[in-house]
């Protein structure tokens, strides 16, 4: 077998274009432009290339971003500050806080800080607490994308075994919960793996789907997965390649190759779960300025 390689630019593609004409539509009937702030501190290379192509993407379908950049060095109180004014400042309906954050910042306070009805990271405790019990909130953008990845790619999660390999707040915990929800998008019987595990393989090899977020280079080899499981690969992992015109490569945490030759479907590293992340930001900033009042 050799997989169906799913591509993420495309489906990416596909939503983008929903939510423009959605745009088009807010600005039309109620004058209302959504408005995305990024905020980075510090200057790591990753987070700088994730953060422009948001801005990037918010210009795309007709977005106001308000790029906001703070030194490395910046203290506490005035990341709070600059959040302060944030939520109070009506051009803006979602604020995006890129982490991870220095080492010196109480990530949990900086979320804290941020309104939940412009949390569009899906973070603050609201939110994350409002999507455990099936409410309304907004979903953190890459278990949603995850989730509409599997979706548009016809892979049904309705009484299958998804195992995810990952437990962090950003993607392996919430993905849990959503897959494990009564919704079209989840209803699986859902394991969660992570390094404290025993016996990995034993565990992946049981799986219709494994969604692999442990953020490490091969985690996840073709002995571990069953002929014809699907495989998701959250991982965005920058290995060293003198060879490679930026001096490195990006690889998921899945060993592509190998797993391609088993699986029924695959996710590509660049090219997957990343464009669905930011696509389903945008998504979460339409949705905070169509409920704003
Ligand atoms: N607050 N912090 C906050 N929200 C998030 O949702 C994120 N995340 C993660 C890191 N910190 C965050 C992201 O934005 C990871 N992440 C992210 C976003 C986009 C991409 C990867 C990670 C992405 O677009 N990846 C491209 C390749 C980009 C490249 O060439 O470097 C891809 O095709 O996978």
């Amino acid at each position: 077998m050799s997989a169906i390689i799913i591509d993420g630019k495309q489906v990416a593609a596909d939503i983008r274009a929903e939510l423009k004409a959605k745009v088009e539509k807010l600005k039309a009937t109620a004058g209302v432009t959504p408005g995305l702030a990024v905020v980075l501190v510090g200057d790591d290379p990753a987070s700088k290339s994730y953060v422009t192509a948001k801005e990037k993407a918010c210009a795309e379908i007709g977005l106001f971003s308000d790029d906001n950049r703070l030194p490395a060095d910046c203290s506490q109180e005035s990341l709070l500050q600059l959040i302060d004014r944030l939520n109070h400042d009506p051009r803006i309906h979602g604020i995006l806080v890129q982490l991870p954050l220095p080492k010196h910042i109480d990530e949990t306070q900086v979320i804290m800080a941020i309104d939940p009805a412009k949390d569009v990271d899906g973070f603050h405790p609201v939110n994350v607490g409002r999507m455990v019990i099936g409410e309304k909130a907004f979903l953190p953008c890459t278990p949603h994308g995850v989730l509409q990845l599997l979706q548009r790619s016809g892979i049904k999660t309705a009484g299958a075994h998804a195992v995810i390999v990952g437990r962090s707040n950003i993607v392996g915990k919430p993905l849990a919960n959503l897959l494990l929800q009564k919704t079209a998008a989840g209803n699986a019987t859902v394991t969660v793996c992570h390094t404290g595990t025993r016996d990995l393989v034993h565990f992946t090899r049981q799986a219709d789907i494994v969604i692999a977020a442990a953020g490490r280079p091969n985690t996840i080899t073709a002995d571990m997965i069953r002929p014809g499981a699907a495989v998701i690969d959250v991982g965005v992992n920058r290995v060293e390649d003198p060879q490679a015109p930026r001096g490195y490569r990006l690889v998921g945490d899945v060993d592509f190759e190998a797993v391609r030759a088993k699986a029924s479907f695959l996710t590509p590293v660049p090219g997957g779960v990343g464009p669905m992340t930011i696509t389903m930001l945008l998504h979460n900033t339409v949705q905070a300025a169509s409920e704003a009042r």
